[in-house]
């Protein structure tokens, strides 16, 4: 069964009844900001915008939706980038920002308990003040939520050393569909008394459960990081130099890649010089920090490699400027228009080929269309911007993600399905595979009430 989306009048009164009326959004300007994602390519319509307080009136929320059918689309920050998170079919929204109580850091166990609602940036500096880190981070960290980076699995710059959110995530505290809350915010590291629920919800991208509070992993804070941008001639030749620091290098926790054109459209977007008076194919953006100064073993790995050029910053304002080359992608492609975008993986040994062909299928089948290609090249993962295309024009998506499953890869490495892959979703999942998810989708969200256009595809 499908749920409604338009409020009928007792619905909207026990609602309001639970959030209050000043948390029940719903005049054009209080809700425009929730209806329409961060690149504006995907613009929807929701009758409310529900911003509850804490874990009992999300309960309550879902309560009402299951028994009066109406769908839900869990937000956070509203940084996601597949159309996952706002009401593209008219769905409430459900807001967790209100779920924002950080508490305090356990030292011991090297653990902290966040609301959903919380920024991955709040997180950072609610570590950096107990001496720790938390692992997970990424460009949209002062916007994009725990709840949405849990529910997304998200990635990052820094999985190569630590893993994704879900290698982070001890423990959650969530509603799932079906009204059953699952709490388990203890934090136990050795905990096998059965399913593991935090590890099956993150990735779910909210269609099982909303997720309300995180207990997460911290990693060591180290008192030393140097960057380099290196520079390349050739992407393979990049590939390969990162496959070989990744085996000397134990200080080094980011990987990244950029290439020429994308180098050029941020420093055009943003007014910044560009790194190197020469203008190279491939450039990788490296990040190492230890207890002792990594900036010796650093320079010593990149010279043995095969490189045109290379700049090193050890102060903090020399590394972010160096990082906003590879950072600002994202903001510099969107000022071209709302892009059609892919976040892949392909096997390592591939990947130059897929950089290479990628642009030429694209413009082979929208002609004028223009390919971004940028990533988290330790992992595989090629972000693919295509630009000059209209948002509803798929012809792209069909060509890109065709050609990954080709190539063995996987149509989503870190920003999930959401509404805009799912009917690719077969391209990297079997029949059998796609009938237990919704197995599983029927079990724990029986009235389809949580993101029920989101991940799966329609069924025929
Ligand atoms: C990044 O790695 C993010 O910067 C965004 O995942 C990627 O804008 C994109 O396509
Ligand atoms: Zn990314």
């Amino acid at each position: 069964m499908s749920a409604r989306s338009a409020i009928e009048p007792a619905a909207f009164a026990e609602l309001v009844a639970i959030v209050g009326p000043r948390n029940m959004l719903t005049a054009d300007d209080e809700r425009a900001t929730y209806e329409r994602d961060w690149t504006g390519r995907f613009v929807g319509h929701t009758p409310a915008v529900v911003r509850p307080a804490d874990t009992h009136e999300v309960a309550a929320v879902i309560d009402v939706c299951r028994r009066h059918g109406l769908a839900l689309v869990p937000q956070g920050g509203n940084t996601g980038l597949v159309g996952g998170g706002v009401p593209l079919a008219g769905e409430v929204v459900l807001s967790l920002r209100r779920l924002a109580t950080v508490d305090p850091v356990d030292v011991v166990a090297r653990q902290v308990t966040v609301g959903a609602g919380v920024s991955i940036a709040a997180v950072q500096d609610a570590a950096a003040a107990a001496g720790l880190r938390y692992a997970v981070d990424f460009a949209a960290r002062d916007t994009a939520t725990v709840g949405g980076t849990v529910a997304t699995n998200a990635g990052g710059i820094h999985v190569l050393r630590y893993g994704g959110t879900r290698e982070q995530v001890m423990g959650v505290d969530a509603v799932l569909g079906s009204g059953h809350r699952v709490q388990r915010l203890q934090g136990l590291v050795k905990d096998n008394a059965g399913y593991h629920f935090a590890s099956l919800l993150c990735g779910s991208e909210g269609t099982l459960g909303v997720i309300t509070a995180a207990r997460l992993r911290l990693v060591t804070r180290h008192e030393h990081r140097v960057v380099a941008l290196v520079a390349f001639a050739d992407v393979a030749t990049a590939v390969e130099a990162v496959a070989a620091w990744r085996s000397i290098l134990d200080s080094l926790e980011a990987a990244e890649l950029f290439l020429a054109d994308g180098l050029a459209l941020v420093c055009d977007a943003f007014g910044l010089a560009a790194p190197f008076a020469e203008r190279w194919a491939a450039y990788v953006l490296v990040e190492a920090s230890a207890h002792h100064d990594p900036t010796d073993e650093l320079a010593a790995a990149v010279a043995v490699a095969d490189i045109g050029d290379v700049a090193v910053a050890t102060d903090a304002t020399r590394r972010a400027a160096l990082w906003r080359y590879r950072e600002d992608h994202t903001l510099a492609v969107n000022t071209l228009g709302p892009p059609h975008k892919f976040d892949v993986t392909v096997p390592l040994g591939r990947l130059a080929q897929f950089v290479d062909e990628v642009p030429q299928r694209v413009a082979a089948t929208v002609p004028g269309a223009r390919t971004w290609l940028f990533g988290h090249v330790g992992d595989g993962n090629v972000h693919v911007n295509v630009t000059g295309v209209a948002p509803e024009d798929d012809r792209v998506d069909e060509v890109v993600l065709t050609h990954v499953a080709e190539m063995g890869g996987s149509i989503s490495a870190e920003h999930g399905i959401g509404t805009a892959k799912t009917r690719w979703l077969p391209l990297g999942r079997s029949a059998d595979e796609i009938a237990a998810m919704r197995a599983i989708k029927r079990a724990l969200d029986p009235d389809a009430v949580l993101n029920p256009n989101a991940l799966l595809p329609p069924s025929v």
